[in-house]
């Protein structure tokens, strides 16, 4: 296996960037911590493929942690930015796009009555939960081990993602008493639940989750699992809320909820919506919805929600998604890549997830089900598959806690040369 080496212009920027940003990084989990070694820098990406700045190529499976479905800088995104950039790049007033984004979303995500734009997953999360607690009158929230809504602090608790990969699942500077209203449960046990909501199921103000876990790697939801839950957020009168930040417009048209068929209250989407650009929102049922100010008490606010830039990249690739029916693509490019993954692990300890475009290699035997099961996967072995991917120009997440995302500009031959590299690990394990 030949290491992968650094070239000298991204080791450059590297010592630069670690003398005036923390850790060299604007967000943890690009810095490597989880694989060692330092990270290269990118100054160019169309379609599948990323280039650093010493030229090197490589396919990228991670297509900017999930924005990038049709691949990097899609002619119609940037004839979109470009455009629309020519009239202003922001007005801290309604502008049109804003609506025709809210229609969009409203139409294509089952349980979305109403929608508000945010600039980023992290503040839909947080307006999320602070409308469930103003919605209800309550105040505990329940989320799921492993699974991660940005950097929220009622929900930096027992986090996945880069939480997880530098082992800080529960963050410093969150105040106790907060963290205190915040309760845990493992993923896909349903009597751990029926046991939290008999404890404190009048208190509870909502129940977040992935619907598909993918910052511990990638999980599914157990059969009737999903079904479950929502039966037990309407009994005891607490919202359900779905973080579809990852999954929303990339699984189906309609995220994980159309897929198996559950409405939740309220759902945060970012990601695909944006292009590429920052974007969130969080949407559900009109009645919650309407307790935002100014028509309700509940206060929430930005000066570049709804910029017109983002709604134009994300509007036009959802457009062009679906004059493709990019989702079908994706699903057939996907069950290759699965079958041939399958096929090549076959009696191995490995574990090979796969829903849609999203998919995760554990280095451990299954079933993995939830946080606990991840944890068992072999991180020192990910290492050395993603070095070794890295030095033969394939690109995955930096840490074994983190999923892979397919776009429709991957094809089969991308495919075979991860196949190649993954059976120089497997020699190795
Ligand atoms: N929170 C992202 C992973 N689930 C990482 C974002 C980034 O580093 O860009």
């Amino acid at each position: 296996m030949s290491p992968f080496i650094l070239g000298p212009i991204s080791h450059d920027l590297w010592n630069r960037a670690t003398a005036s940003i923390p850790g060299g990084v604007n967000s943890p989990v690009r810095a490597f911590k989880g694989v060692g070694g330092e990270p290269f820098f990118v100054n160019k990406a169309k379609g599948c493929t990323i280039t650093d700045v010493d030229g090197r190529e490589y396919i990228d499976f991670v297509g900017t942690w999930g924005p990038a479905i049709l691949g990097h800088a899609p002619q119609v995104v940037i004839d979109a930015v470009t455009e629309t950039a020519k009239h202003g790049t922001s007005f801290g007033i309604p502008n049109p796009l804003e609506v025709e984004m809210a229609e969009t979303i409203c139409r294509m995500v089952p349980s979305v009555e109403k929608v508000r734009m945010t600039n980023s997953g992290t503040e839909a999360v947080m307006s999320a939960i602070r409308l469930a607690r103003g919605a209800t009158g309550r105040e505990r929230i329940v989320k799921f081990e492993g699974c991660y809504h940005g950097h929220v602090d009622s929900l930096l608790v027992k986090a996945g993602s880069g939480a997880l990969t530098l082992g800080q699942p529960d963050s410093a500077g969150i105040p106790a008493s907060l963290a205190a209203l915040t309760t845990t449960v493992p993923f896909n046990d349903l009597e751990a639940l029926k046991a939290v909501f008999r404890e404190s199921g009048q208190e509870i103000a909502c129940v977040i989750l992935e619907p598909v876990p993918a910052n511990a790697g990638l999980y599914l939801p157990e059969p009737g699992y999903l079904e479950a839950l929502r039966k037990l957020c309407t009994e005891y009168g607490a919202l359900l809320i779905f973080d579809e930040v990852m999954t929303g417009f990339r699984l189906a048209p309609g995220g994980a909820q159309e897929i198996f068929g559950i409405k939740p209250d309220l759902t945060t989407m970012g990601k695909v919506i944006g292009g590429g650009l920052p974007v969130g929102a969080f949407g559900g049922r009109a009645d919650i919805m309407d307790c935002l100010a100014p028509l309700g008490p509940v206060y929430q606010a930005g000066t570049l929600s709804g910029n017109p830039l983002a709604l134009a990249a994300g509007l036009a690739q959802l457009k062009e998604m679906k004059r493709i029916n990019g989702w079908k693509l994706l699903e057939a490019l996907g069950t290759q890549m699965e079958d041939s993954m399958k096929a090549s692990i076959k009696g191995k300890p490995l574990t090979f997830h796969r829903i849609g475009s999203m998919f995760c290699l554990y280095f451990c035997e299954g079933p993995v089900r939830n946080l606990a099961d991840a944890k068992r996967s072999d991180t020192d072995a990910f290492a050395r598959y993603f070095h070794t991917a890295l030095a033969e120009g394939i690109y995955f997440a930096p840490s074994q806690f983190e999923a892979g995302f397919l776009s429709t500009a991957h094809s089969n031959k991308d495919f075979e040369k991860v196949l190649a590299s993954v059976a120089r690990v497997l020699k190795t394990l």
